[in-house]
């Protein structure tokens, strides 16, 4: 590839006459932003220790009352990144979020997408347009954008749970912002049991439901149950792996972010090929190695990693007599839409 010609080639009279109308030359930097053959990721392999963090996010327990954080979270920041941007990848931003026996976080509404893992603890819900979420290990809870949420704690444990935000791209678009509300009132429960088994939806006097959010908890009793069935259905399948979508379209469940939740069998490993999507992992159940060729980690309960697009990854349960379960996410559904998505195989 032929080289280009350097900024200091050129004579500093021009290139001050060039700043001063606020004009750039491209060919110096036009292999930086259009790298040959592959992009060069300012995502680095970053791997989070569920009990490192924990113990960090309980003392602020004690440092910051929930008045004086509105969320009490630690941002998972990507060095690669810079920490104070708070991204995990160009596109994801991760928190772990604590909330305190009998503290309430009000409610407020944002144009950014949430979705909460729930990691520990039991008495703890979600209120998102009236609907109450009660969160229990596993559990995936949407806030879709623009939808209201606050969350509650009827229980007498710590509990915590991991945010997933497309935070970074929509502050990135400029388009971010919050609108602070009033307590909600709580108007239903539930209602995702009815859409509990696949391959019937509700259909009440012959009408499909039209709300663009219908389902926004994904318990996992539900998820664990079809990964399990489908491993037993589907012995040869390559990846025991489900996709958290909306019921009534089969799309993804929001529309940048896309979550996923695998079971790697007893000593299973699986190869998957380099796509154009960086990718976050959180060990819900169970022990896997997630390894890169220049990195590896091994993930325990609640550990997170997040890894860069374009690098294949082998996934290894290991554990010889138990399956480990992974809850994964990327912005696959963003690059699909914007047609630049790809699979290198
Ligand atoms: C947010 O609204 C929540 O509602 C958590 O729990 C984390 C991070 C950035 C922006 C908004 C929540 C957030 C957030």
């Amino acid at each position: 590839m032929q080289e280009l010609g350097r900024l200091e080639d050129l004579p500093q009279d021009y290139r001050d006459a060039l700043t001063a109308q606020n004009l750039v030359p491209l060919w110096p930097s036009l292999r930086a932003v259009l790298p040959p053959g592959e992009p060069i990721p300012r995502t680095q392999p970053t791997c989070w220790s569920y009990q490192d963090l924990r113990s960090l996010l309980l003392k602020a327990g004690e440092l910051t009352p929930i008045e004086k954080a509105e969320r009490r979270v630690l941002v998972l920041a990507n060095p690669g990144h810079g920490l104070e941007k708070m991204q995990a990848s160009s596109t994801i931003y991760l928190g772990m979020q604590l909330l305190l026996p009998g503290e309430w976080a009000p409610s407020h509404r944002h144009t950014p997408n949430a979705v909460r893992m729930i990691v520990e603890g039991e008495g703890a819900y979600t209120t998102v347009d009236g609907e109450k979420c009660r969160m229990s290990r596993g559990d995936l809870i949407l806030t879709p954008t623009g939808l209201w949420h606050e969350h509650g704690h009827e229980g007498d444990a710590p509990v915590i749970w991991l945010d997933v935000l497309d935070l970074p791209l929509v502050y990135y678009m400029e388009a971010s912002y919050v609108t602070e509300g009033k307590a909600q009132a709580v108007t239903s429960e539930g209602t995702e049991r009815a859409y509990q088994r696949g391959g019937v939806v509700p259909t009440p006097m012959f009408s499909r439901s039209e709300q663009r959010y219908p389902m926004l908890r994904y318990p996992w009793v539900d998820v664990r149950a079809a990964l399990q069935a489908l491993d037993v259905s589907q012995p040869d399948v390559e990846a025991v792996q489900v996709a958290y979508v909306n019921p009534e379209t089969g799309a993804a469940c929001q529309n940048i972010l896309g979550y996923s939740a695998l079971m790697l069998r007893p000593s299973e490993v699986l190869n998957l090929p380099a796509r154009s999507t960086a990718m976050v992992f959180h060990q819900i159940e169970g022990s896997a190695t997630v390894s890169l060729a220049s990195t590896e980690f091994t993930l325990v309960d609640a550990d997170t990693c997040c890894i860069p697009g374009y690098v294949p990854v082998r996934l290894r349960n290991n554990s010889a007599d138990q399956p480990a379960f992974l809850f994964i996410a990327d912005d696959a559904p963003l690059q699909k839409k914007l047609g630049v998505y790809e699979v290198r195989v």
